[in-house]
């Protein structure tokens, strides 16, 4: 742990108390003016510390700041987050883990990054990563699954995150078909799979996870208004009635991050037993998206119909207006009167 994150631990498990300047040189190791440089840096973070000159430092409230070493303290899985690497910014998550996966590193590494300047989408698309404001993580994983079963692992990661957020918050949240976490008809959170494989086996997935966490309406872009909200704004719209079930404030990254690493475990290991139908049920639970009028938006034009099931591989079942019933692997579902 580096002297920053060792002072602010310090902090932390005296919360309220003094901690003198003079104890924090010698149990670091290091003068009184670089544990003043060091407050000054976590002050600068969004921590809220106290400073007397005769008492010393006592911190007030902590920053919801993500780090590996809060994320390790909670972390009750086996093989996701054995090797964690957290930064301030990167291009995008998934670039990296890609990047390193293609090195070889530990199944169920994580990334996490405070921001991301070209944090991806499905299709080209962008995703819109401000700093301090919401969960950006990839997560390398190596499935024994052919390619064509892939898309499991991303249904998959949608439960987890829906069931974390139940867990953590009391928040029941829906999913559209395929992987789209959505509180109150706006998209909260936005999964992104990528994979490396020959034609029978998949070498690597990097299952890449953006949640908007404390985001408020102004935070998001002019285009993304009307349809993108977070775990804060969901709160704020929330009903007396509805907020009274939920857990607020809620709780920080860390410990967002910890319980969809939990969940995503679980599901995981029901992909490793080949459990897949319980993955699709608990998905059918969740799923804003089965039993209702979609329009199918897809390469070859579009459809209009009612989805009525999903696949084993995760393909969505329509019954289109004729009769006839189709599956749809990819594409873009709009639901009607949502
Ligand atoms: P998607 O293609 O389903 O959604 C992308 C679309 O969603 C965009 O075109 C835009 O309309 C909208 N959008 C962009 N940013 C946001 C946002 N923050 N909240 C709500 N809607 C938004 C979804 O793709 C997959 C997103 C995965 C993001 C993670 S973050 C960690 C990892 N690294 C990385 O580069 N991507 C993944």
């Amino acid at each position: 742990m580096d002297k920053r994150a060792g002072i602010l631990e310090e902090l932390k498990k005296r919360q309220g108390e003094y901690v003198s300047g003079e104890c924090l040189s010698s149990r670091f190791g290091i003068s009184r003016t670089a544990v003043w440089k060091y407050i000054a840096g976590l002050r600068k973070a969004g921590h809220l510390i106290d400073a007397s000159t005769k008492k010393g430092y006592r911190l007030t409230r902590a920053a919801d700041v993500i780090s590996e070493s809060q994320i390790r303290k909670g972390l009750k899985t086996a093989i996701l987050g054995k090797r964690i690497y957290c930064f301030d910014s990167l291009d995008s998550t998934n670039s990296f883990a890609k990047k390193i996966a293609l090195e070889g590193c530990q199944e169920g590494t994580v990334v996490i990054a405070d921001a991301q300047t070209s944090g991806r989408g499905r299709l080209g698309r962008n995703w819109h990563s401000q700093p301090g404001k919401g969960i950006w993580m990839s997560v390398v994983l190596r499935p024994e699954l052919a390619p064509r079963d892939m898309q499991i692992v991303t249904l998959g990661a949608s439960v987890a995150v829906a069931a974390a957020l139940e867990k953590v918050m009391g928040i029941r949240a829906g999913i559209k078909w395929p992987n789209d976490v959505i509180l109150n008809g706006r998209k909260v959170c936005g999964i992104l799979s990528e994979m490396s494989s020959e034609p029978d086996r998949i070498h690597f997935v990097v299952l890449g996870i953006g949640l908007n966490v404390s985001h408020r309406e102004g935070d998001f872009p002019p285009e993304l208004r009307d349809t993108a909200g977070s775990l804060a704004s969901y709160l704020e719209s929330a009903g007396e009635e509805e907020r009274r079930k939920l857990v607020y404030p809620f709780p920080d990254r860390n410990v967002i991050i910890i319980t969809i690493l939990f969940e995503l475990e679980k599901i995981y290991s029901k992909i490793k037993n080949n459990s897949i139908e319980d993955i699709l049920s608990r998905w059918k639970e969740y799923s804003v998206t089965i039993g209702r009028k979609v329009k199918i938006f897809g390469k070859d034009g579009g459809f209009t119909g009612r989805a009525i099931d999903i696949t084993r591989a995760g393909e969505l079942v329509v019954r289109c207006e004729d009769g006839t019933v189709k599956t749809v692997l990819s594409g873009e579902v709009s639901l009607r009167g949502i």
